[in-house]
């Protein structure tokens, strides 16, 4: 059975909460529903985690080594800055996925960056809560093939 982590960076947390014309009005806790749900319709396993630091996200990416399949993550704005997290996920040599729930590429100049995007198989941008989904579902495929 495919085993998946879905990772989640700084200020996810507060989803629901604020800004719901960029990230929409769907919580974390629902979105990690929806991925459970999606899991056992779907013959996989997934954990689900979120930190506003970039060290415990750097240890979640190091233990997934061995116990996950791939990884689907979410850095937030650590998407647009951290090289350290782009060496962890370079270093446990896992497949992973960059998702975003707004679309990056039609927002500020700063979120075009992507440290994250040079280490993932793919992107996956613009679709809110819709993006976890598709990114657990292309992951799973991935990993099949
Ligand atoms: O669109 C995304 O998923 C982002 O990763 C979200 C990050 C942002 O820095 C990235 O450029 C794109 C920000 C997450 C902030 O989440 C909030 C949620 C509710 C209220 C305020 C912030």
């Amino acid at each position: 059975m495919t085993s998946i982590l879905v990772l989640n960076g700084p200020n996810l947390n507060l989803l629901g909460s604020r800004q719901p014309e960029v990230y929409g009005a769907t919580t974390l806790a629902d979105i990690e529903k929806m991925c459970a749900d999606w899991a056992d319709a779907n013959g996989c396993t997934i954990s689900f985690a979120q930190s506003n630091h970039e060290g415990a996200l750097i240890d979640h990416i190091h233990a997934a080594r061995g116990v996950s399949d791939g990884i689907v993550l979410n850095a937030g704005a650590y998407t647009h800055t951290s090289v350290a997290l782009m060496d962890a996920i370079a270093s446990v040599d896992l497949p992973a996925i960059e998702l975003h729930l707004s679309n990056v590429h039609a927002r500020e100049d700063f979120r075009h960056v992507s440290y994250i995007a040079k280490v993932s198989i793919g992107i996956i941008c613009g679709f809110g809560a819709r993006g976890y989904i598709m990114a657990l579902d292309a992951m799973q495929a991935h990993v099949k093939d």
